[in-house]
Formats: structure tokens, C-alpha cells, sequence
């Protein structure tokens, strides 16, 4: 039996972030699927200590919040830095992308064609702090901080493929995310993961089809 479990709802959303990393890092886990049915009947809300998903078990230990489940595999994994100047560094970007995040979840919900033009619109001031970041990592042949991967390098790269989904090309102007996006998407364990069924046929989100 694999140590780790997550349970979420039938999408990527906070978590397949933490798939990417588990496949990455050569990991098997086991999923428990909430469908929004289960959910509203209320007892497993009831049980989470904020009342929300994703919940994640690592053997007895029993964790929410995505961002403290992300740090956790990060230091279980070495995927923090290799000293405590580069894990403030991978807090940095971290950081940066959840506010990202949070901007971007609040244009799925409305999601129309007016929003989706202006999102577009803002998107490449939103990614030039990563495209910079990586210029001053060895001219951005390297990871997004120092020479080994984070879980910072996971969840940038969940966040441009899902907008390579949404608009396919948009990264035409970044080159330097475009190759990194390319390299790291061809590590085996972590291709054999993207190319599979369980992520492709998962949606982005649950209040979206693809
Ligand atoms: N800060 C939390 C985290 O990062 O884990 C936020 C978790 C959260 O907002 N979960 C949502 C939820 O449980 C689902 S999603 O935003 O990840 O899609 N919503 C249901 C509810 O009843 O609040």
C-alpha cells in the first residue's frame, strides 16, 4: 500500500501539482475521488479541519492546505533548495504563483469571452517574473532556482501547461518558459505521468470541461 492518499475532487485543480511531483519522484499514490454529491451531504466537510479539500495523508499523518502539502513533499523529497537561501527562493515563487493562482481561479468562475480577452490581455506581465527568474538562473537553462529540481518547478509547470490547454501557443513570446516547459516535460517518469489517462482525461478544474 503506497503512504500518501489524496483526496480531492474530480479535477486537477490544487492537486495535480502533487501528482506531477509523486510521478516525478518515481511515487505510487492512492486517490479518494469526492464527487460534489458526497461532498454536499456534508460529513466529510464536517471532518476537515478547514472545511475543505484537499486533504492528504502521508502514512498516519494527515495534512491540509495544499501549499503546507506542496512544502511537506518538497522536504520529504530534497525538492527545497539545497540550502536555506534557495528554499527562500522557492518560497518567493511559490508565493508569486499561488497569487497567480488565485487571480486566475477568479477569471474561471465568470469565464466569459470578455474576461477570457482581458486575461489574455494581462497574462504575459503575469509570466514575466518567471520568464526573469529563470534568465538569472543560468540563462534559464537551468530549474527555476539553483541546479536541482523544487516543487516550485512542479507547480509552474502545472500552471503553463493548463494555460497551454486554454490558449494553445500563448508562450510564442517567452522562450526561455517555452524551453523550460519542453525540458521538463520530457523527464520520463513525469512524460509517462502528463501522457496518461488518469491526468489527460482529468479536467483543469471542476467548474470547467477541459
Ligand atoms: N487554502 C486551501 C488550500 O490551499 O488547500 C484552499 C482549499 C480550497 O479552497 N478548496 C476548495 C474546497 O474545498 C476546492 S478548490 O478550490 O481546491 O477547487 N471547496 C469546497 C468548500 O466547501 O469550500
Amino acid at each position: 500500500m503506497p503512504p500518501y492518499t489524496i483526496v480531492y475532487f474530480p479535477s486537477r485543480g490544487r492537486c495535480e501539482v502533487m501528482r506531477m511531483l509523486l510521478a516525478d519522484q518515481g511515487q505510487s499514490w492512492k486517490e479518494e475521488v469526492v464527487t460534489s454529491d458526497d461532498w454536499k451531504q456534508g460529513t466529510l466537510k464536517a471532518s476537515c479541519l478547514f472545511g475543505q479539500l484537499p486533504k492528504f495523508q502521508d502514512g498516519d499523518l494527515t495534512l491540509y492546505q495544499s501549499n503546507a502539502i506542496l512544502r511537506h513533499l518538497g522536504r520529504s523529497f530534497g525538492l527545497y533548495g539545497k540550502d536555506p537561501q534557495e528554499a527562500a527562493l522557492v518560497d518567493v515563487v511559490n508565493d508569486g504563483l499561488e497569487d497567480l493562482i488565485r487571480h486566475i481561479s477568479q477569471q474561471f468562475l465568470r469565464n466569459t469571452e470578455e474576461d477570457k480577452a482581458q486575461y489574455l490581455k494581462e497574462l504575459p506581465g503575469h509570466l514575466k517574473p518567471f520568464e526573469t527568474l529563470l534568465a538569472q538562473n543560468k540563462g534559464g537553462q537551468s530549474f527555476i532556482v539553483g541546479d536541482q529540481i523544487s516543487f516550485a518547478d512542479y507547480r509552474l509547470l502545472d500552471l503553463l501547461l493548463n494555460h497551454e490547454l486554454l490558449f494553445p501557443g500563448y508562450l510564442s513570446d517567452f522562450p526561455l518558459l517555452a524551453a523550460y516547459v519542453a525540458r521538463l516535460k520530457a523527464r520520463p517518469k513525469l512524460k509517462a505521468f502528463l501522457d496518461s489517462p488518469e491526468h489527460m482525461n482529468r479536467p483543469i478544474s471542476a467548474y470547467r470541461k477541459t
